[in-house]
């Protein structure tokens, strides 16, 4: 008997990037652990990760190339071979391609792995893709609201060191989640925590993470810049800014005051539902409480002014001075720190078209049916389950049902997605191949060593386009590079944080810390903006023909008071403490502790308006579509909001899920969707 006990990385599109340990007897892999050395997450996984290995080896793995046999979105496949699948694939690319322009084709990476090989960091097959000249993927389904947001204000996405938050006095959780989305920050807080700091949480829900809060305030959804400047005219009304810090650190501070004094308490009151009272106290206590941190994650920013909201809330840390001080600022990523070189690893000088078309991940149903130049006549689904995860899920599968239409999906099980593609290709899992990461809440890369040999007939992503490559006739050798080399180029950008931290170092020691200073303060000295401050007040924003100032742009539907006589409940669909995404959606055990299939959270005064009571079954519903859902009367949600989870397949849940009833709109900036900027109407089923 041979053991083994292998480094690897949790790829799911989680701030947090596990660092885990696989344990290998006689090839097979036989435990999944999370790696005790890591300063980060120090050995713990979440529920879903657990069940890593078990998901594995669900018999509803696909094992072997499928070729569709029944109608789009039946689910019907015969098993071909790679040889088929390929030549299939190849012979239709060059119809197109010869037909309609190699921009016809649309690589729509979704984020199943965030790894710099196989996923959607380093858009895996990219260099292919450039080659055909395809169209462009812009991946604003997840966080481009708030990464724009902030690029005005501050630089940059990337904000604190969240390990920082031990060091801080006031901690605000502001649309932000982590004992569900990311727990690990929770030991950071706990320190603080015990050192005497207090814990605030910004939430129409209240959360597992808002419910061990000192404090919970529940603003209506898509409020928040409205709140954060009535907050500064609290700090403000008390002179408690940080005179010095705004004269060398910042652009613009008259203007900005301007603004905050037009927020009143009562005005931000009347905009966010909040108390005035809870607005002056708190207020207060950032005025008078250094460092404050704020963990203002994707929630907040899932509205159509959710740019805004990160842009206003970079802000407030700017007001105060918390930026200069350890445990103070804002964290929402920090995946702006890790400098990888992705222009090495995406060559988008093998780009063989005219300009480049760029289509939007968020409005996959109106480009399938809308886009005419040229029409998308080939679709590649690599890692992601827009049925399931995409706005505006009646569209989707209509755009998906197109004759005309030749869709390709890489996956490792029967999504709702797979279930309309003509060709399906069977995926490894992160165990199964390699890859390089970064967290997105932290600051250590990771290498993921393969640990066993992939089941059946499946492929890594890499080696599936490098094999496409080949049988399509494109002799580049970069189309061939292999994983280590990808990842080498990738390393090589030459910025100081990724000094000394080679391939060999990561596969030796599995992760390595960012060649940051310590301690990390990213904007102490300056920020990396036009002007080399934090900026109130923008040229570029006025470039764009956006607001100079940081101010607050209201939601789209949720204060909408024609669309609220229509639909007057707010929707959030936000993460499931059970699922990733989509992914353990078809796992037995989670879907059965998740309730099999989707809840909704509605306050008694709204369920009593309703004659609707615990356990019953509703429809959620607007002019989009409609999903099913079991109610829990609870006054855990504020009065005309009601809450469900994203993540449920449709096929185990009555055939929709949450995103029936989203719209496929664009946020302020970034052009990300607007999920949680929802208004329904909930019936008895
Ligand atoms: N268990 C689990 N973990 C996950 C995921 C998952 O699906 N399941 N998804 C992963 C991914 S892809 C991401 S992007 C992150 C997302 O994780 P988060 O950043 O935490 O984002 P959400 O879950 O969308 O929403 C977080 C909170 O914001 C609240 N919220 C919604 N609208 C507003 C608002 O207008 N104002 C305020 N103040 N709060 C609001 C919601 O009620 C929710 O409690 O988590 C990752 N981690
Ligand atoms: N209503 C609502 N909808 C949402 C959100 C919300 O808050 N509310 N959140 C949005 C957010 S934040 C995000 S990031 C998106 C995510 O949306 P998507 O990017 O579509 O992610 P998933 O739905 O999880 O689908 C990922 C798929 O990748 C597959 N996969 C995993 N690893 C690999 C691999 O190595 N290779 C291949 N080929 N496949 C792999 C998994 O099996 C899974 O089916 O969803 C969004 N959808
Ligand atoms: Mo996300």
């Amino acid at each position: 008997m041979t053991e083994l006990k292998v480094l690897g990385a949790c790829p799911l599109d989680c701030p947090d990037g596990c660092s885990w340990v696989v344990t290998v007897r006689d090839g097979e892999a036989v435990e999944l652990r999370g790696n005790p050395d890591h300063p980060y997450t120090r050995g713990a996984l979440c529920t879903k990760v657990n069940r890593w290995l078990e998901r594995a080896s669900q018999p509803d793995r696909i094992l072997y190339p499928l070729r569709r046999a029944g109608r789009k979105g039946e689910g019907r496949f015969e098993r071909i071979t790679w040889d088929e699948a390929l030549d299939e694939i190849a012979g239709r690319l060059h119809r197109i391609i010869e037909e309609h322009g190699g921009q016809a084709i649309w690589p729509y990476w979704g984020t199943g792995t965030l790894g710099y090989l196989q996923g959607l960091e380093g858009f895996a097959g990219r260099r292919l893709f450039n080659a055909l000249g395809a169209s462009g993927h812009d991946a604003n389904i997840c966080s481009a609201a708030g990464t724009t947001g902030l690029r005005y204000t501050i630089g940059r996405g990337g904000g604190m060191d969240p390990e920082d938050f031990a060091h801080a006095r006031l901690i605000i959780l502001w649309g932000s989640n982590p004992l569900t989305s990311g727990h690990h920050v929770w030991t950071f807080v706990q320190a603080a925590r015990r050192a005497g700091a207090y814990l605030v949480a910004i939430d129409p829900v209240l959360t597992r993470s808002a419910a061990q809060a000192d404090e919970h305030l529940a603003p209506l959804p898509g409020t928040d810049a409205a709140l954060a400047l009535g907050l500064l005219n609290v700090v403000v009304g008390l002179g408690a800014q940080d005179e010095e810090f705004l004269e060398r650190h910042t652009l613009g501070w008259p203007r900005f005051r301007e603004r905050i004094e037009e927020f009143t308490p009562s005005r931000a009151a009347a905009i966010t539902g909040v108390p005035e009272e809870a607005i002056v106290a708190l207020g207060e206590r950032i005025a008078r409480t250094r460092p404050t941190a704020i963990r203002a994650t994707q929630g907040v920013q899932r509205h159509a002014g959710g740019g805004s909201a990160l842009r206003t809330l970079a802000c407030v840390p700017g007001v105060t001075g918390d930026w200069a001080r350890r445990g103070g600022g804002l964290s929402f990523s920090t995946s702006g720190h890790a400098r990888l070189n992705r222009r090495a690893l995406f060559r988008d000088d093998l780009y063989t078209g005219g300009p480049r078309r760029v289509l939007s991940m968020s409005r996959l149903g109106e480009a399938l049916l809308e886009a005419d130049d040229p029409p998308v006549q080939a679709l590649f689904v690599i890692a992601a389950n827009p049925v399931g995860s995409t706005p505006h899920q009646n569209r989707v599968r209509e755009g998906l049902s197109r004759d005309d239409l030749f869709t390709v999906v890489l996956e490792q099980f029967p999504t709702d997605t797979a279930d309309y593609a003509d060709i399906v290709l069977p995926a490894t899992m992160q165990h199964e191949h390699a890859d390089l990461h970064e967290g997105y809440g932290h600051l250590y890369l990771a290498w993921n060593e393969p640990a066993v040999a992939p089941p059946g007939e499946c492929l890594s992503t890499t080696e599936t386009f490098r094999r496409l490559a080949l049988r399509m006739g494109l002799d580049d050798p970069a189309l061939q590079d292999s994983d280590e080399r990808l990842a080498e180029q990738a390393l090589a950008s030459g910025h100081p944080y990724l000094e000394g931290i080679t391939l060999d170092r990561l596969r030796k020691e599995g992760f390595v810390r960012l060649a940051v200073p310590d301690p990390f303060l990213p904007y102490a000295e300056g920020f990396p903006t036009p002007s080399g401050r934090l900026e109130f007040v923008s040229r570029r924003a006025a470039g764009a023909g956006l607001d100079p100032v940081a101010g607050y742009t209201p939601p789209a539907e949720v204060t909408d008071p024609e669309r609220a006589a229509r639909y007057p409940l707010a929707l959030i669909s936000a993460a499931s403490h059970h699922f990733l995404n989509t992914v353990f959606g078809n796992n037995e055990e989670l879907r059965r502790r998740s309730g099999d299939g989707p809840s909704l959270r509605m306050h008694p005064v709204d369920a009593a308006a309703r004659g609707l009571e615990s356990g019953r079954r509703v429809r959620v519903r607007n002019d989009r579509g409609a999903f099913e859902a079991v109610l829990d009367v609870t006054d855990r949600v504020r009065p005309g909001v009601v809450a469900t989870s994203k993540g449920h397949w449709a096929k185990f849940s009555g055939g929709a899920n949450a995103n029936a009833v989203v719209n496929e709109h664009d946020t302020d900036l970034g052009g990300g969707p607007t999920f949680h900027d929802t208004r329904v109407e909930v019936e008895p089923r």
